[in-house]
């Protein structure tokens, strides 16, 4: 029983309690999270690690006026059961239930809805200045930013701005060493060095103190003398860079112990300008399992804490898309030594570890860096590499000037494979990939590719590898299918004709292509005669095929599991008005311009009618509009 849990009204609450009951508070919450899991997949190390941190925070400020982000937002968790939400948490991540990431429509607490890394020190340095502009300077403001994504470019030029502004901000940075898999490159050499030093703390300050005394004279000597005393400074002060942006620096401190923390918390809050507060954790504390393997952990599938086997059945996942592009990918890499691989903090999500492993030499993971990992990949690409950038559709959103500038407008052969495009799901409108094939498509030079099963996918892959321009390849988070068919070769433009029909024309762009399939069989029990094609190429498209099925069907339907707006149906559109086709018989299905909520991917894909049962019923629509179309008026689509 989550005796203290169940009865908190407020997280105002927390500045009365003991630490005793703060640490029976922090068990309690844990339970929570425990038991969560055994009934579905969630974010669970990265909440086990900042269960003392959240009830720190919640303890030494009140959130209902100052200010708190956390980013990234995955690990939000322990700060939605103390912020009134304890009784709703087993709904997290369902349909009409909680939100897996902060949700200003569920409690005034979370600020911005956030899903992706590294924002939540520019946010906040611009609340801090709001809040002052407004006369309210009293309210504190506070950004909790992990080690994984501080080095996201946006951070610094939040920094530099800090250095400016010298606002009275506090950042925490909750290190645990660890991004979803361990932490890479020079920030993270830098902060193990800084956690092997002891505290920043009095006694430092002190001695600080008394070097500053050392005075400064004219001669090379005492020059000499001054910079010994800079160094000696600088090695008892690790976090002398954050210094140089104006922080103030203290820690590295225990951040699984509240009493210290508060302590910290305390002190700093009577701090003028900006403090940098670095906590130690670690991800998967108070779960063994979990702090063992943080990496799995991460978001683990539902399993049962107490029933390790269980556990290592649900290892065992269906074949995902996600793996046959690792496959694919690893055999590009094996084919041709300048082919090389690109990941931005995403090598577990994107199932690249036995790719890593295999090809460590052609392997890149640049960090949560998105705009960094397509610039990189434009360089190698001049040097004459062939890399292949895999992100997750809704992250490369950060790298879109570096695809228009660094990639297309050179015109260098970089393959994106944008993972997770399409509805994510349960994660909701901070992962859905809705808007790739609408940004994508815009930029000359980029080929935009959309596989409609797993053969599509590594023959797609192959052909892009040995065209010359940027190619994109966009495939859901989804069990992989593979049709049987006797395949046409992939060819630059060029869809694939699954049959043709009569009463009407499905025209779809990717992996929903099965489910057209379905729709078409269901229908043909009822007498209806539909033609499926797999469109392949959202650019460019087979203006050939498309303009035939535009003049010749009584209704042509695009099916597409990405936005509407700008999206593959867009583009048929502007292609039939381009050939001057009457374009009224065109329907087109996808992601309406609203943001998509949270759900599992069956529920939300029948909400917007792209499953077989929506395309089905969709198609019927039409067939009752325009079977009366008489062929006069299919002749006048051709004037
Ligand atoms: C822009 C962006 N890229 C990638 C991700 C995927 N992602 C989610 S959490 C995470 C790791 C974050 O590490 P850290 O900030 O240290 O938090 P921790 O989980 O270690 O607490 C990553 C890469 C993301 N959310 N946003």
């Amino acid at each position: 029983m989550n005796r203290i849990l169940a009865e908190l009204k407020s997280p105002l609450q927390l500045h009365s309690m003991s630490l005793a009951e703060l640490s029976q508070l922090a068990d309690e919450i844990r339970n929570t999270l425990c038991g969560l899991l055994s009934r579905r997949s969630a974010h669970f190390a990265s909440n086990l690690g900042v269960v003392e941190l959240c009830l720190a925070l919640h303890s030494s400020f009140d959130f209902s006026r100052d200010r708190l982000i956390w980013d990234t937002g995955h690990q939000i968790y322990p700060h939605k059961l103390v912020t009134g939400r304890y009784h709703q948490f087993d709904t997290i991540r369902t349909r009409g239930g909680l939100m897996g990431y902060p949700n200003p429509a569920e409690s005034p607490y979370d600020l911005f809805v956030t899903g992706h890394a590294g924002c939540s020190v520019s946010t906040m340095v611009g609340i801090r200045s709001g809040d002052d502009l407004h006369g309210e300077t009293d309210r504190h403001a506070v950004a909790v930013i992990g080690d994984g994504a501080l080095p996201s470019g946006i951070v610094f030029e939040a920094f530099n701005n800090v250095a400016i502004t010298k606002s009275n901000l506090l950042v925490i940075l909750n290190d645990n060493e660890m991004s979803i898999c361990p932490r890479v490159g020079g920030l993270a050499s830098y902060l193990d060095r800084l956690r092997g030093a002891p505290a920043y703390t009095g006694f430092k300050n002190e001695v600080v103190n008394i070097l500053n005394k050392v005075p400064l004279l004219g001669d090379p000597a005492e020059r000499l003398l001054a910079q010994i005393k800079e160094g000696v400074k600088a090695g008892l002060h690790g976090g002398m860079m954050f210094e140089e942006f104006g922080f103030r620096y203290f820690g590295p401190i225990d951040g699984h112990n509240i009493g210290l923390m508060r302590k910290y918390l305390k002190m700093v809050k009577k701090i003028e300008g900006p403090v940098l507060l670095h906590v130690i954790t670690r991800k998967g504390h108070g779960f063994e399992p979990a702090a063992e393997d943080p990496v799995f952990f991460h978001t683990p599938p539902k399993f049962v804490p107490d029933e390790a086997p269980q556990l290592a059945t649900s290892k065992k996942a269906a074949r995902a898309y996600t793996d046959v592009a690792s496959e694919a990918i690893a055999s590009q890499l094996e084919k041709n030594a300048h082919a090389t691989v690109i990941t931005a903090a995403m090598c577990q999500g994107n199932k690249l570890e036995p790719v890593r492993e295999r090809f460590p030499k052609q392997f890149f993971d640049v960090g949560i860096c998105e705009s960094h990992a397509v610039a990189f990949a434009a360089g190698q690409a001049k040097t004459g590499c062939r890399p292949i950038v895999d992100i997750y559709s809704t992250f490369l959103q950060r790298s879109f000037d570096q695809i228009f500038q660094e990639v297309c407008l050179q015109n260098l052969p970089v393959t994106f494979m944008m993972d997770r495009a399409g509805l994510t799901a349960n994660d909701g409108p901070t992962h859905h990939g809705a808007y790739d094939m609408s940004y994508m498509r815009i930029f000359p030079n980029m080929v935009v590719m959309a596989p409609g099963d797993a053969h599509d996918l590594r023959a797609m892959l192959d052909f892009a590898m040995s065209h010359d321009t940027p190619c994109s390849i966009r495939y859901p988070k989804d069990n992989a299918i593979e049709l049987s068919r006797r395949s046409t070769p992939i060819e630059l433009g060029r869809a694939e004709i699954l049959a043709w029909g009569r009463d009407g024309m499905i025209l779809c762009a990717g992996t929903p292509l099965v489910d057209c399939l379905r729709a078409a069989e269901t229908l043909r029990g009822e007498g209806i005669e539909l033609g499926v094609i797999n469109a392949r190429f959202v650019k460019p498209l087979d203006s050939e095929t498309i303009s035939k099925a535009l003049r010749e069907m009584p209704f042509v339907l695009t099916v597409e599991e990405g936005a509407l707006m700008g999206g593959f149906g867009s583009a048929v559109l502007e292609l039939g008005n381009n050939a001057r086709i009457d374009c009224s018989h065109l329907s087109r299905i996808g992601i309406p311009d609203r943001f998509v909520e949270h759900a599992d991917r069956s529920e939300v894909l029948a909400d917007l009618r792209l499953d077989a049962a929506g395309i089905a019923g969709t198609c019927r629509e039409l067939v009752a509009r325009f079977r009366g179309n008489d062929i006069d008026s299919i002749a006048s689509r051709a004037r």
